[in-house]
């Protein structure tokens, strides 16, 4: 069929492979125009894209956040034209941060025009929060299929709570593609093994197969038989040998749908870079331009107009309408009804996913937080931590989370009657249970938080650095996702220094938009938690200790309420100005007060500033930040077991910091303290310093 002759009438054989043939040129021309991108995989998976799409998905291009959307995440981030092809020919529509739907289209002819370029919402990966439709943004390979875990442990969650006889409120499916190098990652290996665990059959995999990488063949370095791991990590896998046959896929995909107690694979053989005479099947259609010559001669191989760019022949955009566009409506008419006469007969459980959706918390969600009493011997951080998530965890009920393998340490066990635990007879249950893969849960935890669902993971502050990129995804995404690391300094004491966290809040504290906190008692552990959960774009990290610290008086000294301002005064000579300033975070706090104590019966004017968080003190005004440190007072220590590294931006040049400029050590933690200097003499002996009095 000649595409130049698209006047004549074309059966629905000749719409699907003309809308297959304009996601891949549409992807040509775009990396062409860009010089740079990706072309070679959505030229060989656009039949498996606009099957799915097309043929078999529930999304309404109109509403792109409809709660019961299937969900589509593209795992191989760098096919990214795969996505804007589609969100363009579907006419999915914008969505704004507030969640309201907006006239304009998601991705236009423009936008794709423009890949790559700034401002484009055909950015080089898919970017969630930055153009609707993209359910989790994806690129650092591995990470889409990991957080797919996520959303299909929400989904099953969700409708354990909300569905009912005859409310089907949630019963949507999770479409994920990958490919070699997905695979390949070992976050996949984890998620995969957790969703066999867990039996998620709502959640379908689509590898691939293309024996291709960067470097070349697949044969220099991932020969494993992928077929035999999933199935052993107990998946169905199924096989498709020709991506270009939609209807082999679209059965294979009905299989997926009608598989019950497991996770599917499909592997898919496809060649990349399919239709370009010289650089199909090899690693060349990867990563870079096919080149003006070649363009015109895959072009023609397809049956193109050579000439033409960013062609959307007639009748495409109409068949996109017709399939997902009349599937997609009728599938949010059906639900909105339905919804309709639930929030009739459930009006409570309506409203609940009214609030969810919005990311607001029901009301009285604060109620019973615990107020610590005074106490000399106080209450370790992750102790405290555990009361208040038992306490959330029962007023929100959309609150849940868990531990990689370490919820008796990290004391985030959900207690309370009917808490229960996740699994795949109990999809009710509020307890996650991550296995011993922290990279997974982060991922995970971060496709329950685009779910909409509060959710939160667990494990010992040192092995943040095995979720890390989950992290930082979580930070780009804009998610309310939240960290809860124990063990945060040197408090494990005889386990040695593979256990001590030492850079790990200087790194974290170095990514954007991510909010990490170190509460120094067990109150400001409440007032941290009631500041992480109003946030509603942002993750946040809990450094937690594993040790008791003293509760302080708040009679005596200023209320933790202060930490909703990341730092405030805890202490000041009284009636007077302040020469010396002490700064501390987390078990290190009551040692500044301490050697406040002290300082002050030596006639010295120190003030104490609790700093739990930085990032929340740097958005407070210049006139509040100048309040808590005054620039005059230059006088200034910081305490803090952890790196020294970028604490010179409080305490300025002239200042100085007891932190760690090592690794720790095997000891007990009295034996550390005193041989790091976290003691409250060597604190008033730099204050001296500082004041020349030494
Ligand atoms: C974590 C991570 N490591 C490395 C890369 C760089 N990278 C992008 S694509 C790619 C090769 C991927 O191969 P495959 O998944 O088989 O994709 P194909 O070329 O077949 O589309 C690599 C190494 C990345 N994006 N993420
Ligand atoms: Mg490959």
């Amino acid at each position: 069929m000649s595409v130049t002759n698209v006047a004549a009438p074309m059966t629905d054989t000749e719409l699907d492979q003309l809308s297959v043939d304009t996601i891949r040129t549409l992807s040509i021309d775009a990396v062409q125009q860009a010089k740079s991108g990706h072309p070679g995989t959505p030229m060989a998976l656009a039949p498996l894209v606009y099957t799915i799409w097309n043929r078999v998905m529930r999304f309404d291009p109109e509403d792109p956040i409809w709660p019961n959307r299937d969900r589509f995440v593209l795992s191989n981030g760098h096919a990214s034209m795969l996505l804007w092809s589609v969100l363009h020919l579907t006419g999915t529509r914008a969505v704004n941060a507030d969640y309201e739907r907006l006239g304009q289209p998601s991705v236009s002819l423009e936008d794709i025009r423009r890949f790559r370029q700034i401002g484009s919402k055909a950015p080089g990966h898919p970017e969630y929060h930055w153009v609707s439709g993209v359910e989790t943004t994806t690129g650092p390979l591995g990470q889409g299929v990991a957080t797919s875990v996520g959303m299909a442990i929400a989904q099953k969650w969700l409708a354990d709570r909300y569905n009912r006889p005859d409310f089907a409120i949630f019963d949507y499916d999770i479409y994920v593609v990958c490919g070699d190098g997905c695979l390949m990652e070992g976050v996949a290996a984890e998620a995969a093994s957790l969703a066999g665990h867990l039996g998620l059959d709502n959640l379908c995999w689509i590898y691939d197969n293309n024996h291709i990488t960067i470097e070349g063949q697949t044969s220099l370095a991932f020969t494993e038989d992928v077929a035999t791991r999933f199935l052993a990590y107990g998946w169905n896998v199924l096989r498709v040998g020709d991506a270009n046959d939609i209807d082999r896929i679209q059965q294979a995909l009905g299989v997926f749908r009608k598989t019950k107690t497991r996770p599917t694979l499909i592997i898919l053989d496809s060649h990349i870079g399919y239709g370009s005479p010289h650089k199909q099947d090899t690693s060349a259609a990867h990563g870079e331009p096919l080149g003006d010559e070649e363009v015109h001669l895959t072009k023609r191989s397809y049956g193109w107009p050579e000439e033409a760019q960013f062609l959307v022949p007639n009748g495409v955009r109409e068949h996109f309408a017709a399939g997902v566009g009349a599937r997609g409506a009728a599938a949010r008419s059906r639900w909105t009804a339905l919804f309709a006469s639930y929030r009739a007969r459930y009006p409570e459980l309506a409203s609940e996913i009214d609030q969810m959706q919005r990311r607001d918390l029901p009301t009285g969600w604060d109620r019973n937080l615990p107020v610590f009493p005074a106490d000399t011997k106080g209450i370790a951080g992750r102790d405290a931590s555990g009361k208040v998530l038992n306490v959330l965890a029962q007023n929100i009920p959309w609150f849940l989370g868990g531990s990689a393998d370490l919820g008796p340490s990290n004391k985030t066990t959900l207690t309370y009657e009917g808490a229960g635990s996740f699994q795949a007879g109990s999809p009710g249950g509020k307890n996650l249970h991550f296995g011993v893969r922290e990279h997974a849960m982060a991922a995970t935890v971060n496709g329950l938080s685009l779910s909409k669902l509060r959710a939160f993971g667990a494990t010992f502050f040192i092995f943040s650095d095995y979720a890390r990129p989950a992290i930082r995804l979580s930070a780009l995404m804009e998610l309310p996702t939240i960290f809860v690391f124990t063990h945060d300094a040197m408090g494990d004491g005889e386990d040695g220094p593979t256990h001590q966290p030492v850079e790990h809040l200087a790194s974290l504290r170095a990514i954007p938009g991510l909010v990490t906190l170190r509460p120094g008692d067990a109150n400001e552990v409440v007032e941290a938690y009631r500041y992480v959960l109003q946030l509603r774009h942002q993750p946040a990290v809990l450094a937690l200790s594993r040790q008791p610290l003293p509760t302080l008086d708040r009679r005596i000294y200023a209320p933790a309420t202060g930490v909703a301002r990341g730092a405030y005064v805890l202490a000041d000579p009284s009636g007077q100005n302040p020469e010396v300033i002490l700064i501390a975070s987390g078990s290190e706090l009551s040692l500044a007060v301490e050697a406040h104590g002290k300082l002050l019966a030596e006639g010295i004017r120190s003030r104490v500033v609790s700093m739990p968080s930085w990032e929340i003190f740097e958005h407070q005004t210049q006139e509040y930040r100048d309040s808590v440190l005054p620039p005059g007072v230059k006088a200034r220590v910081a305490v803090e077991q952890a790196s020294t590294f970028g604490w010179e931006r409080y305490v300025g040049t002239s200042g100085f910091v007891i932190g760690m400029k090592t690794f720790g050590a095997s000891a007990p933690l009295k034996e550390l303290q005193r041989k790091f200097g976290f003691e409250p003499d060597r604190v008033v002996a730099a204050a001296r310093a500082q004041l020349g009095r030494a």
